[in-house]
């Protein structure tokens, strides 16, 4: 297969766009899809700060390439959340984000890590803890929502971008649908707007990219990342509901897109608009930051 732009080898071929690229014009064509979403979106300009959520994964770290390439303002964040899985999931995930940032001087990474700033690893408070007692992830969801808020807030970021690509995105919608979630419906989006009350605007630039085309721009920039995803997402539903995706998306090509696309179009039309209700902030009692319960937030009744 030829690329289209210069007839020499392809290295990739996307199957959706009918479009063969060599490495060199896959490297131009990637980055300017993720400028394409920011801007259709309207997530952010190049005057303001972005504080990017980097797992150490080829999403997140792809995501943070591009946003430096393109003359971002983006610092990282790093959330240690202490989960080993018997080869060190945590530890292994900060060795890759360090080895990123030793080609790349002008990186800033902010870190926090769960155990040493309040006393008790995910896992650990999941343990203690009736909802994480099987699996630790609405604690460890909850807990990471809470620090990537906390330091857009206290680091005055203007946006907080996130990796999540389009089967990501593509297979929360599918569950989402499955069990119409309304209010789960609602707030679904490339863009969630700021709160004024202290909730940083979440991005997702990546979430018009399939998995695989993301996976192949880390490739030919040869990003060292972590291959292992989180030991607790093995056998997941999401994860489940990706190989259905996967086999449709086989089937006729465009399928994930599409879903996702028509969804937005939708939802622009109003739909699940009543489900959005607006529910009113108020500081934690502890911490300062906005919670919808009174007293301390969620996040503070966890220790
Ligand atoms: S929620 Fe669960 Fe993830 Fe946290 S414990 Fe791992 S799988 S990292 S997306
Ligand atoms: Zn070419
Ligand atoms: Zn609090």
């Amino acid at each position: 297969m030829k690329c289209r732009k210069c007839g020499a080898q392809a290295v990739f071929n996307m199957r959706r766009h009918k479009l063969a690229l060599c490495a060199k014009h896959y490297l131009e064509w990637f980055p300017e899809q993720v400028e394409r979403t920011i801007r259709k979106y309207k997530m952010f300009t190049r005057d303001d700060k972005v504080l990017v959520a980097v797992s150490g994964g080829k999403d997140s770290l792809a995501l943070w390439d591009v946003l430096l390439e393109q003359g971002y303002q983006a610092e990282g964040l790093y959330i240690g959340l202490g989960i080993d899985g018997g080869f060190g999931y945590s530890d292994l995930s900060l060795e890759k984000i360090e080895g990123f940032m030793a080609t790349r001087p002008e990186a800033v990474l902010h870190q926090v890590d769960i155990a040493e700033t309040y006393g008790e690893s995910v896992p650990q408070v999941a343990a203690r803890k009736h909802r994480g007692r099987r699996k630790p992830c609405a604690v460890c969801g909850l807990i990471r929502r809470y620090v990537m808020n906390r330091t857009a807030s206290e680091g005055n970021f203007d946006v907080l971008a996130t990796g999540h690509n389009l089967d990501d995105e593509v297979a929360v919608l599918f569950g989402n649908t499955l069990h119409w979630q309304v209010g789960y419906l609602a707030r679904q989006a490339p863009v969630l707007p700021e709160s004024g009350t202290g909730l940083a605007r979440k991005v997702k630039p990546l979430c018009r990219l399939y998995e695989r085309e993301v996976a192949a721009y880390a490739n030919i920039k040869s990003i060292d990342c972590i291959n292992d995803e989180c030991p607790y997402a093995v056998g997941s539903t999401t994860n489940r509901y990706k190989e259905l995706l996967n086999q449709l998306e086989l089937d006729s090509p465009s399928t994930k897109l599409q879903f996702y696309i028509t969804f937005l179009k939708a939802k622009k039309q109003g739909f699940f608009q009543q489900a959005t209700e607006q529910v009113e902030l108020r500081p934690c009692e502890n911490c300062g930051q906005p919670t919808t319960v009174p007293g301390l937030c969620t996040f503070c009744r966890l220790w």
